[in-house]
Formats: structure tokens, sequence, C-alpha cells
């Protein structure tokens, strides 16, 4: 019999709602583990995701402000005011608030596929490789993966993938996209393949979902407005809780009647939540205050990769570095990406090894120009 001990969530998870509520007073670095999750984040430069980002002052008073209701019955205002403002910004009919790009993304797949069908997708993609495996377990569906350059393919590979009638195969239903890539390393989507892939994927009756959690990311650093690029996908999942600095929160976005079975399948996933315009106040309050500052992030990352390419062995191309991820290999150095890892650590930096020879880097709302020089002299004792 498992004890009682056992079910306790991990400590890591009760330092995330800690750190959340702003009750995590903890700044020692020796408490951190060297992993993606956990530690307290105190008085150290945090760059191992723009998911770490806690609301200002000013978003906690729009929370505090926001008025709420039922949002099952559909009866919070401050919600539906998110949804609308959210669907017109990226030119959809409806747009559903969930908790996770996780869950918009899985609710997506499975309101857009059957079981036994397949999903082409880039290997290096987001609900392939970080969803913990839901689009088999959840939706039933197979995924074809297909390699792309820095997460970006070709409408010609996709033509080649998309399975014939033939009752031998899995019948292809979706493709999916990611704009801007994660592991591709922040990289946009040129808007004119995503014309390309929609157009393929209409001639063949198939379905697009973009993963646009950082879409926000891609319109600010091109000027393309959001709506052109989610133009290209039936459906579109975005989230207010990466540079945008929200706490919580993403949204799918798409024809009224897809966004009708995207709301079926969120209670079925257990996504519908009550009074949560406390939530979607910061949401608003990130999409009105925190848009165009992204540009300072890209010109943030741009700046590290320009720093990090002077030390010998790092392979980095700052051209590559389009937004707010920077990704480089350390293989030429004389260290591991944990090894460097945890002597950034010592100098007060937190960085993701991403991969046995791969760091990534993402820039945020709470990372400043005077905190980026850091981070390069950090890097520099690091490598020493
Ligand atoms: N990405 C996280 C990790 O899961 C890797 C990060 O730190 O970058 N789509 C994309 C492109 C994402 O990068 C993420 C989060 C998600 C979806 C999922 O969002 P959440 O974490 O809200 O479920």
């Amino acid at each position: 019999m498992p004890t009682l001990r056992q079910f306790e969530p991990p400590q890591s998870l009760t330092r995330i709602v800690l750190n959340c509520i702003g009750l995590n007073s903890c700044n020692d670095p020796q408490t951190l583990s060297g992993s993606f999750h956990g530690g307290c984040m105190k008085g150290l430069i945090d760059l191992r995701s723009d998911t770490v980002t806690k609301p200002t002052p000013a978003m906690r008073k729009a929370m505090a402000e926001a008025e709420v209701g039922d949002d099952v019955f559909g009866e919070d205002p401050t919600v539906n005011a998110l949804q609308e403002k959210v669907a017109n910004l990226l030119g959809k009919e409806a747009a559903l608030f969930v908790p996770s790009g996780t869950m918009a993304n899985q609710l997506a797949i499975k309101s857009h596929t059957q079981p036994g069908d397949e999903v082409i997708i880039e290997t290096s993609s987001h609900p392939y490789n970080f969803e913990g495996g839901a689009g088999a377990a959840l939706s039933g569906i197979q995924f074809q993966c297909l390699k792309g350059s820095r997460g970006i393919l070709d409408a010609s590979q996709i033509d080649e993938s998309i399975r014939p009638a033939d009752h031998h195969f899995a019948i292809t239903r979706l493709i999916c996209l990611e704009n801007t890539h994660n592991r591709g390393g922040g990289s946009i989507y040129p808007l004119e393949k995503m014309a390309e892939i929609y157009r393929l994927a209409k001639s063949r009756e198939l379905f697009v979902h973009l993963d646009g959690a950082r879409l926000w990311n891609a319109s600010v650093a091109t000027g393309i407005q959001t709506q052109e690029y989610a133009h290209w996908g039936d459906s579109v999942s975005v989230c207010l809780s990466k540079g945008l600095g929200a706490p919580i929160g993403s949204l799918v976005a798409g024809s009224k009647e897809f966004i009708d079975r995207v709301h079926r399948f969120r209670k079925m996933f257990g996504g519908g939540m009550r009074q949560v315009g406390i939530i979607a106040a910061a949401g608003i309050y990130a999409l009105d205050h925190h848009m165009e500052r992204l540009k300072e992030d890209h010109q943030h990352a741009k700046r590290l990769a320009v720093g990090l390419k002077e030390f010998k062995g790092v392979s980095i191309d700052p051209k590559h570095v389009e937004t707010n991820i920077v990704i480089f290999d350390v293989a030429n150095t004389k260290m591991t990406a944990t090894q460097l890892a945890d002597a950034m650590r010592k100098e007060g930096v937190l960085i993701h090894a991403f991969g046995k020879m791969q760091i990534r880097l993402v820039t945020h709302l709470d990372v400043t120009a005077e905190d980026i020089e850091k981070v390069l002299k950090a890097f520099k004792k690091a490598f020493r």
C-alpha cells in the first residue's frame, strides 16, 4: 500500500504555486535542481523559459479587480471579453480559454481527428515531444514526423507524406505547424510557406492546426499581423503565459462550429473552469501592455547570441536568432550542457540543458538589458 506521503505533490509543484502567488522567499541557489523544473528563483537570472515570468503589480491589480462569473455557464464577463479579443486578433469566429498550451493543442487535435487517424508534424515539434504522449493517449492518433529546417517544413515534403487512399494506411487528417518554432530556436514560419502548406492541405481535404504558443513573437518580429498568420490554419492555439507574462492561460481559436466541438472536449478533459476571469484579466492586461515590448526580448536574445559566438567552441549563428529563443551547441567546448548549466547556476544564472550538448536560453519580461550583460560575464567565468 502506498503511504500518504507518496501522494503529496512534488515539491517543485508546491514551489511553482508559491511563486505564482508571490509567497516564495527562498533565494538560496544551492537548493535549485539542475533540471528544467523546480527551484526558487529570487535573485537569480532565469533564462530557462519565458514561462517563468511573474505577474507584475499592475497585472495583479487587474486580476484583483476582475469581474467574474461561472465560466462553465459561459457567464464570466472577463473570460468572454478575452475570448472575443483573441478571436479578433486571430481573425477567427470564436476562441475558447483553456488552462495550458498543451491542453489547447490537444483539444485541437482531438477536435480535428478520429482515433486511428494520422497527424503530420515536424519531428522536434512541441505536441509530439513535450505533451506527454497525449496525442496517442487522448485522441488515439499516430504522428507522422517529418524533419524540418529549424522546425520549418516545405509543402513538397508534406505532399509526399500524405497517405494514399488505401486501407493499409492510416487516414492522414491533420497537419500541425508551430510558429514560432520552439526547438527550432524560436524560428519564424515564413508566411508564404504557411500559405503553400494550407493550400496543399485544402486540395487534399486535410485540416491545419497552428501551435501559436509564441505567435505574438513572430508577429512583433516581422510586423505581419497575427490574423495573417492565423489565416493559414483552421485552428490556432496561443499562449498568454509565455513571453506575454500572464501566470496561466491559453486559447484555441477557429470557426464557431469547431470551437463548439472544442468546448465539449474541454469539459471532457477537465478544463472547464469557474470564476476564472481572475486569470483571464491577466491575459487581457498582457495583450494590452506586454505585446510591443516583446521586441526587447528579441534584442536581448540577439545580444546573447552575438556575445556567445565569441566563446571558443560554442556553435551558434546569431542570424538564426529571430525571436526570444537562443539555442547553442557546446560539443566543441570542454563542457557538456549539464556541466555548463551547473557552472552557470553557481554564477546565479539558470539555463536549460536541452539535450547532451545543447543549451536553450529564453529571454522574457523579467530579464533586463543589464541582466544580459551579467549573463555574458557569467558565461565567461563558467567557460574558464
Ligand atoms: N513549452 C515549454 C516547455 O514545455 C518546453 C517551454 O518552456 O518552452 N507549444 C509550444 C511551442 C510551447 O513551447 C509550449 C510550452 C507549449 C505549446 C505548451 O504550453 P503549456 O506549458 O502552457 O502547456
